[in-house]
């Protein structure tokens, strides 16, 4: 029950960091100005708890920022205990729990969303010149953004003109000034998608951003579901309950009731300001600014105290990895298993930066299959670089599964012991792809084509039923008698 409170409710989930220690409050006072940024770049860092900043200089007071929200933890807390709890899950959970529970959820009825009247978003609330955005502790996040960041754990809420379509997603939003915001509505992604309708229209596209939102919803709005499928209906099928939504003052869209701060407005037909840069997700941050649309604010209501959820995105790992990275694995899985191929776990090691996928091949069902290299990998890619999932990421990875994909260093292995350099790597330069992948040529981000690849780390006998040699190590290389015999006398050896 607890469980699923954090996952439901933000505060709930703070308060069960706190109660772990998983997060600290830090009293003495910080500044948005950079400060809060460097404690939580470092906290990622070193797997410490997530800051919760009660005391922002330039701020009123009440006015608080959550650092590093879904960042790893010190192995006592569970290493994705805060990923865990957005999910409803046990702190302890394991990559592989996590990623069935989200997969199970895409084949569970959706829950649809109730209407509530009364609302914890409703506390205070700003409407036209009254909206100041400059009132909140807005964080200058790395000094080498081209500006402060007021959306970097939140979610737009858009809605198709004809109603049928609910998109809730994560994207980063830029303070533009006193009620506007700019940010990238990228044409792939169902934000774009949905604003391309209203333009059709020759319409404004309605538009909320919410902050602080239930926990398992802003981890929904990470995840790439497939296109008209509405995420509040996913999360209530993932939490088992409805998720509470109100209207918003201004323009007709529901937003979870249960959120810290809620920005409504609009996405203005073709205006666009420069954005950026900004420490981003595969680690670095490039020289410029891009025109990016610009989002006006005619309304912001939030809770008494409210608590601004902060994501600084570079080096992993950070949320771009631990929820991105796991909302993908878990939806990539689910498009391989439904083309009937021999996959049974996809993870985006959260070390490569959500740059590449790797993908646990059934050795077992890959020798029924009776394939080979060339025709698993072509079969791989047609489904996956065709996915909504798979757009987002551009590097694939194959090993079978007497490899634990989760573990980084048994991965780094098979790419180094497995994977034949010249008739492993197969290069897909005309598959559709997200155009910031790092390494890219200015050609392929402009076509957002290019730069995929599949790395197969499969061994020849492996899609015949055999292997190349054993492993040499501890838990293949010894009788079990032994290997107990040695662990029940490990202290009388004289190890600690
Ligand atoms: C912390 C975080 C930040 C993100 N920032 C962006 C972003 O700025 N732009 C973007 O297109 N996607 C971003 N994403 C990824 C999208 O949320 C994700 O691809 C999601 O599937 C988009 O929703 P949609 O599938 O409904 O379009 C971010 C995800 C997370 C978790
Ligand atoms: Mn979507």
């Amino acid at each position: 029950m607890a469980q699923q409170d954090s996952a439901l409710h933000f505060r709930a989930f703070l308060d069960e960091l706190l109660a772990v220690g998983d997060a600290v409050a830090i009293d003495t006072p910080v500044d948005p100005h950079l400060e809060v940024g460097a404690v939580t770049r470092r906290a990622y860092e070193t797997r410490a708890p997530a800051p919760l900043f009660t005391s922002l200089t330039g701020s009123a007071p009440g006015f608080r920022i959550l650092g590093a929200p879904a960042g790893l933890s010190s192995e006592d807390k569970g290493v994705h205990g805060r990923l865990a709890a957005h999910l409803g899950l046990p702190r302890e959970s394991a990559p592989r729990a996590i990623v069935e529970k989200l997969v199970a959820a895409m084949h569970a009825r959706p829950v649809e969303p109730t209407v509530v009247t009364e609302a914890p978003c409703k506390q205070n609330i700003r409407t036209g010149d009254a909206v100041d955005l400059e009132e909140f502790p807005v964080p200058l996040l790395h000094q080498e953004d081209g500006g402060r960041y007021f959306g970097t754990y939140g979610f737009h809420v858009v809605r198709s003109p004809e109603g049928d379509w609910t998109s809730w997603s994560v994207a980063r939003t830029m303070l533009h000034d006193r009620n506007t915001l700019v940010g990238p509505a990228m044409p792939q992604q169902h934000i774009g998608m949905v604003h391309a309708m209203w333009r059709e229209r020759g319409e404004p596209t309605p538009w909320a951003m919410v902050l602080g939102a239930p926990p398992a919803a802003l981890a929904a709005a990470g995840m790439p579901l497939p296109a008209h499928v509405n995420e509040d209906g996913y999360v209530g099928a993932l939490t088992g309950h409805p998720v509470e939504v109100v209207r918003t003052e201004t323009n007709g869209l529901y937003v979870p009731a249960d959120a810290e701060i809620v920005l409504e407005g609009y996405l203005s037909q073709d205006e666009t300001a420069p954005e950026g840069p900004m420490g981003e997700y595969h680690g670095y941050a490039f020289a410029e600014s891009k025109q990016q649309p610009v989002f006006h604010v005619e309304a912001v209501t939030y809770r008494d105290d409210p608590v601004l959820p902060v994501c600084a995105a570079g080096l992993p790992p950070e949320e771009n990895h631990t929820i991105w990275g796991t909302m993908i694995s878990a939806a990539a899985l689910d498009v391989l298993r439904a083309a009937q191929l021999p996959i049974d776990m996809a993870w985006c090691s959260y070390e490569a930066a959500t740059c590449w996928i790797v993908l646990s091949v059934d050795l077992a069902r890959l020798a029924e299959r009776r394939t080979t290299e060339a025709e698993l990998v072509r079969d791989i890619a047609e489904v996956l670089f065709a996915s909504h999932a798979g757009w987002l990421v551009p590097k694939v990875v194959l090993v079978g599964n007497d490899i634990d994909i989760t573990d980084i260093d048994q991965v780094v292995w098979a790419l180094a012991t497995r994977h034949h350099p010249t008739t492993g790597s197969y290069p897909f330069p005309e598959a559709p792809g997200i155009p910031m992948v790092p390494y890219l040529t200015s050609g392929e981000a402009r076509a957002a084509r290019g730069g995929k690849s599949v790395v197969s780390c499969l061994q020849p006998e492996q899609f015949h039923g055999s292997h190349r040699g054993t492993t040499a190590s501890f838990h293949t290389s010894y009788p079990r008698a032994l290997r107990e015999r040695v662990l029940a006398n490990w202290a009388a050896y004289g190890y600690r």
